[in-house]
């Protein structure tokens, strides 16, 4: 099919050197050859051609000034993909790494993802090249504020509702909101993740981990496995990771490492939660610390990291849950997971594996869940958190979460008969994409050309 070749060179040159938004722009398109050729009326009405151009791009400078008063300035972004199926929905993040193309790839997977959790969101997603390590809170503040001093004219409670992402969490959220709530005079569900006593839903927090690993449960269901009593392999030591770590815990298997981007703890008699969370919820501090707390764990500074990929997926285990960033679990990762003798991996960070790393997983045909879908745990209980805030309502932790097991056991549930449906039963990336895709494209025909 020539026109998805010619859409992804025509990306090339239209929008140079996004390297990480042409990866999931060819992974999305590639999965829509066999729905293309069964259905071409999506072809006349130039859908793929729509769908991989952002509605809306905002770049904003943000200034702001130190606790030394020097002036620092950074890179703001809004990305505003696509508002068929609702209101643009979808986290900032606040990297070094940041550039356009990482927020790009970010706002194109949040598409399909909201999609897929059968709730009214669009796609979009956010953030800055501003480095949040070693930052004193008052400066982690004053960039907040800046932040928002531009940023609070695009969104609102009904056009796009921003949340957290990596090096955003319940602190950035409530300063972000604060100043929105100064410069427009509204107290409203403009973010999700606040605060439960301003506006947060109980659950939030904890969604977008125990999602991921609900997804766990319902792939290895399908294979007639039970998580209980499995070894993981975690990465990550932020908001997804800890929470990933502890649904595991609860269900009785045992995570035995996590990482930041100083190394990786392996600790054979499972992770410390309460030490984990100390380190990285309290004091914000280095995963270095933890053997502090536990000789008996190892910890694998990041210098001595295999030089094709990382010493996390080099441990022995049987479930895998990549909860740090995107392209961190590498070909040869895949490989020695495989090797090892993983037969699941349920990604909670966006697009973890590289395209030749997903190949690998799915040649091998062991339960793959890909982050649109296994981490759409997240999205979907903040879509919650803006159905509490309308009806100013708060929910039981117990509704939450069981709307929440609900959602994901639904999504794993349209992902496999999509897949199943175009004949590659195990193949939940193509399930994802077109069942994702699907909803978006029969919406954007419904509302015309765009
Ligand atoms: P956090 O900032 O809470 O944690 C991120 C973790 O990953 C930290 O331990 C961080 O280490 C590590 N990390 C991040 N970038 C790198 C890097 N380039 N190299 C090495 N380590 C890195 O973020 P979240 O837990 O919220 O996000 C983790 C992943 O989950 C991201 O891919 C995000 O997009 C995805 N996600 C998040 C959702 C949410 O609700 N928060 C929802 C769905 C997906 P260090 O602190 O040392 O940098
Ligand atoms: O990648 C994601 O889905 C998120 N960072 C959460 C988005 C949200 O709006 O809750």
């Amino acid at each position: 099919m020539d026109y998805i070749h010619d859409t992804l060179s025509g990306l090339r040159q239209s929008s140079p050197a996004q390297k990480e938004f042409y990866q999931a722009a060819e992974e999305v398109l590639d999965c829509l050859r066999p729905l293309l050729e069964q259905y071409p009326h999506y072809h006349d009405h130039a859908i793929i051609e729509r769908i991989v151009e952002p509605e809306r791009q905002i770049m904003f400078r943000v200034c702001w000034t130190d606790d030394a008063g020097k002036v620092h300035v950074n890179k703001g972004y809004r990305i505003q993909f696509n508002s068929a199926l609702g209101p643009y929905k979808g986290g900032l993040r606040f990297h070094s790494s940041v550039n356009a193309s990482i927020i790009k790839f970010l706002g194109f997977e949040q598409i399909f993802k909201n999609a897929l959790t059968g709730l009214s969101i669009g796609g979009g997603k956010g953030g800055s090249n501003f480095d949040p390590k070693g930052k004193s809170d008052t400066e982690i503040m004053r960039f907040c504020q800046a932040f928002m001093s531009e940023l609070y004219r695009h969104i609102g409670p009904n056009t796009d509702v921003p949340a957290g992402d990596i090096g955003v969490g319940g602190r950035e959220i409530g300063y972000m909101f604060g100043q929105y709530k100064r410069l427009t005079g509204h107290y409203e569900g403009v973010l999700t993740g606040k605060g439960l006593d301003w506006g947060g839903s109980l659950g939030r927090k904890e969604a977008t981990g125990y999602g991921t690993v609900y997804f766990a449960q319902d792939m290895l269901m399908a294979r007639g496995e039970e998580i209980k009593g499995k070894t993981c392999l975690v990465s990550g030591a932020g908001n997804v990771a800890i929470y990933t770590i502890e649904k595991l815990l609860e269900l009785g298997a045992l995570p035995i490492s996590c990482s930041d981007s100083n190394g990786t703890v392996h600790h054979p008699e499972g992770i410390d939660l309460d030490t984990l969370k100390l380190l990285k919820e309290v004091k914000r501090s280095s995963l270095r610390e933890y053997v502090e707390h536990h000789p008996q764990a190892t910890f694998i500074d990041i210098q001595d990291y295999p030089e094709d990929g990382h010493a996390v997926w080099r441990l022995k285990g049987e479930l895998a849950f990549p909860c740090a960033t995107q392209n961190e679990v590498t070909e040869a990762d895949a490989t020695a997971l495989l090797e090892s003798g993983v037969y699941c991996v349920s990604e909670g960070s966006n697009m973890a594996s590289t395209a030749e790393a997903v190949g690998r997983l799915l040649e091998a045909q062991i339960a793959y869940g890909p982050g649109k879908a296994a981490n759409a745990g997240g999205v979907a209980t903040s879509q919650l958190e803006m159905a509490q805030n309308s009806s100013m309502q708060q929910w039981s932790l117990a509704k939450v979460d069981k709307k929440l097991r609900t959602v994901m056991a639904d999504i794993h549930r349209r992902c496999a008969t999509t897949a199943k449906e175009f004949e590659q039963p195990n193949n939940l990336v193509l399930g994802a994409n077109i069942a994702g895709f699907r909803k978006v494209a029969d919406a954007m025909i419904a509302q015309g050309h765009c």
